[in-house]
Parts: C-alpha cells; sequence; structure tokens
C-alpha cells in the first residue's frame, strides 16, 4: 500500500453549490483528527462537521459533510476521506492551502487516485480506461460503451479467452510433466481443437469494423461535390455557427474544415472540403487531393450532385455515399429520383431526413455488440492470435507449451493480471493426478 497520503479537488475549480475534496491514504485520519470536531472513527461513516483552519483557536473554514471510507471498501482500496465543502473559490482555495501546510497530504498527480485503484486489485486496466473514457464521453454511445466496460463486459471476455488458453496450456504441460499413462489418450488431438477453437473464437470477437474504437473517436461524415454547390453552407447550417467560408465564388473552400455532431448518440464529425474540379491552382489541388483521402476513408460521404449521370462517377470513387441535391428552396432543376435526398441551408428542408439517412447508414453498418473499445486491445488481441497460430504449426510439445504461455501472457496484458500459477491448479482438477 502506498504511505504517502494524496488529495484533490474533484470538482472544477470554480463557483458552484458545492466543492468536493478527495484524500487517499493512510493519514485520512489524522486530518480528520486534526481539523474536525469528529472524534470516534471506527468504520465508514458520513459527519456533518466543522471543519477548522486552526482547531486550537477555533477558526473554522467551513461547515462541510465529510464521508470517512475505510480501506479496502474506498475507490483506491486505500482509507478515503471525501470532503464536500461551499463551492466558493475563496473556499476552494482556503482548503488547498490547509492541505498545502498540514504537510499530512500532498496533491494527487494526474490518474493517481485511479492508479492506486487498479494497484490495489480494485479494478483491471479495462476499467481504468473505462473510467477515463466515462468522464470524456460525450454523447450516449459513448457513453453507454463506457459503462459497458467498466462493468467488466471487456474483462468477463477477456477472461473467457485466457481460461481456454489456460487449459491448452495445462494439457500440453501435462504432456511434458507426466508419463503417457497419466495423461488421457487423445489429449493432443485435444490440444490442437481447444487451439482451433480459440482461434476461431478471437477472430470473430475482433470482426466488428472496429465500431468500438470508432465509438470512442467518431464517425467520419465528408461533404462531397463540385466548387459552389453548397458543401460549406450546410457545414455552418450543422454547426449553428460561420465555421466555413461560404462565398459566391467557386474555389472558396480549400482545407479540411471539421464539427463535432452528436448524431443521436453517435458521436460524428462532419468534414467540409475543397470543391472537386480541374484546377491550375497549386493550393487549390492541395485541397481537392485532400477531399478524395478523406472521402476515401470516411463511414459516410454527402455527395453534392446536380444531375443522376454523376451517380457513377462518385461510387466508382468512394464507398459508402448518399446523395443530396442542395439548394432545393431556388434549384429550378430538381433530379426526380427519390434517392437524391433534396436539401436547402437556406431554410433547412430536408436536412433532418438527411441526418436520418446518415445514421441508419452508420448504424447498420456496425454491430452493437461491439466490446473491443481502443487499438490497444485489437493490437494485443492480434499478436495472440499471431502466437497461438505458430504453436498450431509445431510438433515439439516443449515448443508448442512455449508459444501458448507466450500467447496467455500477450493476452493477459489488455487487464493487466497475469496468474500463471493457476495453471498447476487446472492440471490437477482436470486430471486428478497425484491424488
Ligand atoms: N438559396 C440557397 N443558396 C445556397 C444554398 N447553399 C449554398 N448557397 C449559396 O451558394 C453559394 C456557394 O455556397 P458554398 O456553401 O460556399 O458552396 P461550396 O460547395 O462550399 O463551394 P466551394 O467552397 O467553392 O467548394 C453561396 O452563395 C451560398 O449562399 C441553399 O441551400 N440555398
Ligand atoms: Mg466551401
Amino acid at each position: 500500500m502506498n504511505k504517502e497520503t494524496i488529495y484533490a479537488l474533484s470538482t472544477p475549480y470554480g463557483k458552484s453549490a458545492i466543492a468536493v475534496f478527495r484524500v487517499s491514504g493512510p493519514n485520512c485520519i489524522d486530518i480528520i483528527k486534526k481539523h474536525t470536531d469528529i472524534k470516534k472513527l471506527n468504520r465508514s461513516q458520513q459527519t456533518h462537521t466543522n471543519f477548522y483552519i486552526d482547531k486550537k483557536n477555533k477558526k473554522i473554514l467551513d461547515k462541510v459533510v465529510a464521508v470517512y471510507l475505510r480501506s479496502p471498501k474506498s475507490y483506491t482500496g486505500e482509507d478515503m476521506l471525501e470532503i464536500s465543502t461551499h463551492g466558493s473559490r475563496a473556499i476552494i482555495k482556503g482548503f488547498i492551502e490547509v492541505f498545502t501546510k498540514t504537510k499530512l497530504c500532498r496533491l494527487a498527480d494526474a490518474g493517481e487516485f485511479t492508479r492506486r485503484g487498479f494497484e490495489n486489485n480494485k479494478f483491471d486496466l479495462l476499467q481504468t480506461e473505462a473510467i477515463s473514457d466515462l468522464i470524456n464521453a460525450e454523447t450516449e454511445e459513448q457513453k453507454e460503451q463506457a459503462v459497458k466496460q467498466l462493468d467488466g463486459g471487456l474483462s468477463k471476455k477477456i477472461k473467457y479467452f485466457e481460461d481456454q488458453i489456460k487449459k491448452i496450456l495445462a494439457n500440453t504441460e501435462a504432456i511434458i510433466d507426466f508419463s503417457d499413462d497419466e495423461v488421457p489418450k487423445n489429449i493432443e488431438k485435444k490440444i490442437k481443437e481447444q487451439t482451433k477453437n480459440i482461434i476461431k473464437d478471437i477472430n470473430n470477437f475482433i470482426k466488428d469494423d472496429k465500431y468500438g474504437e470508432r465509438i470512442r473517436s467518431g464517425f467520419y461524415v465528408t461533404l462531397i461535390g463540385k466548387t459552389n454547390i453548397g458543401k460549406s453552407s450546410l457545414i455552418n447550417y450543422l454547426a449553428k455557427r460561420d465555421v466555413s467560408i461560404v462565398t459566391k465564388t467557386p474555389g472558396t473552400t480549400r482545407d479540411l474544415i471539421e464539427i463535432g455532431f452528436d448524431l443521436w448518440g453517435l458521436p460524428v464529425f462532419f468534414i467540409d472540403t475543397a470543391g472537386i474540379r480541374k484546377s491550375k491552382n497549386n493550393i487549390e489541388n492541395i485541397g481537392i487531393k485532400r477531399a478524395i483521402e478523406m472521402g476515401k476513408k470516411s463511414a459516410v460521404n454527402i455527395v453534392f450532385i446536380e444531375k443522376l449521370s454523376e451517380v457513377e462517377k462518385y461510387n466508382n470513387m468512394f464507398d459508402n455515399n448518399i446523395f443530396v441535391q442542395s439548394k432545393s428552396d431556388i434549384n429550378k432543376k430538381l433530379i426526380k429520383s427519390r434517392k437524391i435526398i433534396k436539401i436547402s441551408s437556406k431554410s433547412g428542408y430536408g436536412i433532418q431526413n438527411m441526418l436520418k439517412k446518415i445514421h441508419i447508414r452508420i448504424s447498420r453498418k456496425t454491430p452493437k455488440n461491439s466490446l473491443v473499445s481502443r487499438e490497444r486491445h485489437r493490437n494485443i488481441l492480434k499478436e495472440c492470435l499471431k502466437t497461438l497460430d505458430k504453436s498450431r504449426k509445431i510438433s515439439n510439445i516443449d515448443l508448442v507449451s512455449e508459444e501458448i504461455r507466450k500467447s496467455l501472457n500477450i493476452i493477459s496484458k489488455i487487464t493487466g493480471k497475469t496468474d500463471i500459477n493457476e495453471i498447476l491448479d487446472i492440471i490437477f482438477k482436470e486430471f486428478c493426478i497425484g491424488k
């Protein structure tokens, strides 16, 4: 357990009804005795009390609610104190001064409370990441994904994979450590089968179009089309402010301009681009190149057209296109097909319909039950797959065992917990060897 006691202001610095200070570590009780009226502390408790700058001279800083959480039943697993104070800047400053002067605690580093919780086995690495995602969540789907991960959804799945690999390892170790008549006859065949199954399971698990990562980072929706067709006007309409310059002059937009958008819970980035045309201007051509690159990697493209014949050209350039025709308020040559969504950035006509289509397209393409939320998880799972696959191609059982052990070490990096000792338990439980 850490010896130093740490403190931090857990609510934002500024004027509010209450501010909460958190303290964690062995000196919590000393701080309570030195600065409050609370005398006895045997168990977790919540008390209304004076908080003193100087208790001997009865110099009160504030009347607070102090919650004492006795180790190990706290967020960090250590003794913890949560002090709710009145949320004025003067009081917050006063508490920081008291904490600095007491020498009983020091200011916590960023993430230090969570780190202590992890070190004291309150949660695994995945849940630590989920806490950070939850704090940073801006849309409903991002929040839901983080809550699922905090609840141990991904941890359980990884634990399942680990358990399967441990069973294989137990079998290979059994062949190495015990004589032929002590282990079941078909055990080598069983190892092959088990390895094949776990490879299939992990492969299926990561075949999810990177939905989890995209929920964290957002889906790109790029506005594509000729110059002067209304792309920048649309992004301004969506942003409800002038993020992009709009003029009558074709070739106004040169760079990519991005806005964040909460599309009914889905985090989306709309990207305005340079109008696509043949240009002799170097700078404009760089912009056009960027627009095309962006169109190739986005989840959806909103493609502005004037004639139905343009559909094919854009479909050859990009996947995932949704076609729109703009300026429906003044355009006299509206395309007859209902598949082309008519919009107006002046009146807002058709834009809700367009947003609905984008939402359907993104949701349909992506599985809802995806649990992998970071590149880190995916890379580790891929590395684990490679090692498992390598083990299948080896005939020497010592080497097979080594690869399986390696794959177990790799996969346990996801949760940050490895307990190889469990292998022996499985061997004895499965075969009753040595009874
Ligand atoms: N009436 C009407 N005018 C529009 C609409 N959308 C855009 N415009 C006008 O069309 C002109 C060009 O609009 P922009 O939004 O700058 O077009 P753009 O596609 O971004 O053009 P580039 O940046 O040159 O590629 C401007 O004068 C806009 O005011 C619309 O829905 N209705
Ligand atoms: Mg523009």
